[in-house]
């Protein structure tokens, strides 16, 4: 499916160009390694046309994100072009071995070709983000799959010493190099965790974990806090409001905090056409009483990702619910500048 070229300076249907913006979003329609449906690298697009229609929104919240000032930057056509054809490649081989097929003939010059056009990638949302954190700009990464933020977060700490990253996902992403690729969507909290700064990684919301993944979360207790779905869900039937969950996940955060937000952490009913939706997950009220909690209780958030959204065939559902995201963690993270930017 193609979509139209929205003005990417009308994000929220209001006009800002990034000079006058204090939150920049970069867009990466970038979807190379994708287990199971594509779909992702059309994410960019499809948010941003849906965030025009935003006219649901209160006066106060239009009025608000108005004042924040926030820009996306052109997306990116020659990623998405070269994201279409490594994808026309690595598609049979990762079906192939998905279904246990057995192992595919897929050229290891290939899987090499491809992890250095995923640097190269790296190093693109790296320099973009150092440009604009050194104006004192606020930035976001949109995707595309959960691959595209390690250049942004190692960007960051450029500019902040140790920091956690909070992670919303129903899966993990510890894997090794899965299938081969080392910068695989389902590795991109593995190659978080081999950047000596992280000092923490809070996962909500994981319903979805290979054993790989389960012994490194057991081997790295005191740096990976993980709140499982099942174990929120339990706690909740046993009577415990969310308002004490958000308590005990904020604790588990550093002072400074990087969010990763994998839409398929929400319920798949609000994101049925990601690529790997899994039943169960956050409700959206939920995330966003989240986002609040953790911008009073005065941790800052450094920055932010929203990966996976995928437009579906005939509705634009799954983009409408992600432009709202968006807009919840910009709020959030523009909330959070101005409560603690005497602390820091
Ligand atoms: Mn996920």
């Amino acid at each position: 499916m193609r979509l139209p070229t929205h003005n990417p300076s009308k994000l929220f249907g209001i006009p800002c160009p990034p000079e006058k913006a204090s939150i920049i979003i970069i867009p990466m329609p970038w979807e190379v390694t994708v287990s199971s449906r594509s779909g992702t690298s059309l994410g960019p697009e499809s948010v941003l046309k849906a965030s025009y229609g935003l006219g649901s929104m209160t006066p106060r919240e239009i009025s608000s994100i108005q004042a924040l000032g926030v820009a996306m930057l052109p997306i990116p056509h020659d990623w998405k072009t070269l994201s279409d054809t490594l994808r026309h490649h690595t598609v049979g081989h990762i079906h192939a071995m998905e279904s246990g097929l057995g192992k595919s003939s897929f050229k290891k010059n290939i899987v090499k070709k491809i992890d250095r056009y995923a640097e190269q990638l790296k190093e693109d949302i790296k320099s973009k983000s150092i440009f604009y954190l050194k104006e004192g700009k606020l930035v976001g990464v949109l995707g595309g799959d959960h691959s595209v933020p390690l250049g942004f977060i190692e960007a960051l700490a450029e500019f902040h010493n140790n920091f956690g990253v909070l992670q919303i996902d129903a899966h993990p992403g510890l894997r090794k190099a899965y299938r081969g690729f080392h910068y695989s969507h389902a590795s991109i909290m593995h190659n978080v965790l081999q950047l000596p700064y992280i000092t923490r990684l809070v996962q909500v919301g994981l319903r979805n974990c290979a054993e790989e993944e389960l012994q490194i979360i057991a081997a790295e207790e005191g740096r990976i806090f993980s709140f499982f779905d099942s174990d929120l869900k339990k706690q909740r039937f046993l009577g415990a409001t969310w308002d004490h969950i958000c308590t005990t996940i904020i604790e588990a955060l550093p002072e400074k905090t990087y969010i990763s937000f994998d839409i398929d952490g929400l319920d798949p009913k609000l994101c049925p056409s990601t690529g790997t939706p899994v039943p169960g997950g956050l409700e959206f009220d939920e995330v966003c009483y989240l986002l609040d909690r953790i911008v009073q209780s005065g941790k800052k958030i450094i920055g932010f990702d929203l990966c996976e959204i995928a437009p579906g065939e005939n509705i634009d559902w799954d983009a409408q619910v992600g432009s709202r995201v968006l807009y919840k963690l910009a709020m959030a993270i523009g909330a959070s500048k101005e409560k603690t930017s005497s602390k820091f």
